[in-house]
């Protein structure tokens, strides 16, 4: 008999609709002493999220996620809402001891995501934020072979994320939909959004970043907000492009924007090291690229690796060898080393303390594309 994990959901989005289905699918594919139970999703809207609740199998609804959290029938509560709930919901949550997983960013900034950590510390609930790419299995590789030391010293990481959906001058900011444009809910643009993503990989693969140097830009200056129904001064960064320095001595280089016609989602790194360099891109992501120099002259090139036999990370999970997964599967991994770290108490990253570090490089990359000078990241 497993022992049951009642989830109860607050927003019923885009993320709501890729962590339900990760929540249905996990126990089906992976050996866990817990079975997920879907118990209750949260959302204002009373008559929407009911249908959500039909559609994904939730037992219960709620439309004020306070009452969510003080049910005793709710083990998890799990943040899928914009940026700036984040922090209330959470320090709720941990006051209530319940565990929690939060999307990313942690927080709006370093000072509101301390809080986070310290409050999910002092309740010692377990905690985690999803970063979902690292559990794309050529990503959670190329974190293999980098441990085993595979590519020596690491002199660069490189690395971008590029869409294009904000172009059009026309586009309102706010609400349903387009709260990233207003820096009020979303703290940040680019940077919190998409650089997040890549900062918490590169921390992850390559350790801490020790100061940055960046320039920001907002293209379109004013947009009309689809609440106050006002046209009113954008506040969130368009693209974002910076250098940094990792402690370890190695030089980076990270891109966003949303206005990079033609992409739209263009999530790629690259890292050289002393004997070997990897790339990835999530639009082809079950690969990774691999060149070794210690291979015979001969033969030496670049390794196109499919990421889909037995003895890659996570794939013995699913299909047969070189059938590959997608997208949704990274979630589904995620849950399920969540519920495994509850269960061996050995937590699994990206914990709040793990996203904190993000946040706080997001913050000096802000505060450096102000002052145009290279900024420390803060402890
Ligand atoms: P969305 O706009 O599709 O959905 C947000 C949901 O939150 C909606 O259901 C909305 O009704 C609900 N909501 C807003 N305020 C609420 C409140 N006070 N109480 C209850 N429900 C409320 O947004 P999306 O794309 O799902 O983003 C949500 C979060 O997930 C954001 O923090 C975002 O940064 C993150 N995200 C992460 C991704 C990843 O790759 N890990 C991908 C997309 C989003
Ligand atoms: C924005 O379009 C977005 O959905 C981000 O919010 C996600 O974090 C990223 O994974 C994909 O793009």
């Amino acid at each position: 008999m497993k022992t049951p994990l009642r989830v109860g959901l607050i927003g019923y989005g885009f993320m709501g609709r890729a962590h339900s289905n990760a929540y249905a699918k996990v126990n089906h594919f992976f050996d866990l002493e817990h079975q997920v139970v879907l118990k209750a999703v949260c959302a204002r809207d009373d008559a929407k999220v009911k249908d959500f609740a039909a559609r994904w199998g939730y037992e219960s609804t709620e439309t004020d996620w306070r009452k969510l959290i003080a049910r005793e029938d709710i083990d998890v509560i799990d943040i899928a809402t914009p940026n700036n709930t984040h922090a209330e919901i959470a320090l709720a949550a941990a006051k209530a001891g319940k565990m929690i997983l939060c999307e990313k960013p942690l927080s709006m900034t370093g000072p509101e995501g301390k809080k986070m950590v310290a409050a999910v510390e002092k309740a010692g609930v377990a905690n985690m934020v999803w970063y979902n790419y690292r559990r794309v299995p050529a990503v959670t590789l190329a974190k293999q072979l980098i441990d085993e030391g595979r590519l020596g010293r690491i002199f660069h990481y490189r690395a971008k994320f590029l869409q294009d959906w904000t172009i059009n001058p026309e586009l309102p900011q706010g609400g349903a939909g387009l709260w990233r444009l207003d820096v009020k809910s979303a703290g940040s643009g680019v940077t919190g959004d998409l650089l997040a993503h890549c900062i918490d990989t590169a921390v992850w693969l390559n350790g801490s970043i020790a100061g940055v140097s960046a320039m920001t830009e907002t293209f379109v200056k004013e947009r009309k907000h689809n609440l106050s129904g006002k046209v009113e001064k954008v506040g969130i960064d368009d693209a974002c492009a910076f250098l940094a320095r990792f402690q370890n001595g190695s030089l980076a280089t990270f891109e966003s924007t949303r206005y990079a016609r033609g992409h739209k989602a263009l999530y790629t790194f690259e890292i050289n090291g002393e004997n070997a360099s990897i790339s990835w891109d999530l639009h082809d992501l079950h690969r990774l690229q691999y060149f070794d120099h210690r291979d015979q002259g001969t033969t030496r090139g670049w390794r196109s690796i499919h990421v889909s036999d037995g003895d890659h990370p996570y794939m013995k999970n699913w299909w047969v060898p070189g059938l590959q997964i997608g997208y949704e599967h990274s979630f589904v991994h995620q849950v399920a080393d969540f519920i495994r770290g509850v269960e061996t108490g050995k937590p699994a990253g990206p914990t709040f303390r793990d996203a904190l570090e993000t946040q706080m490089v997001c913050d000096a990359v802000l505060k450096s594309g102000k002052s145009r000078k290279w900024e420390k990241v803060g402890k």
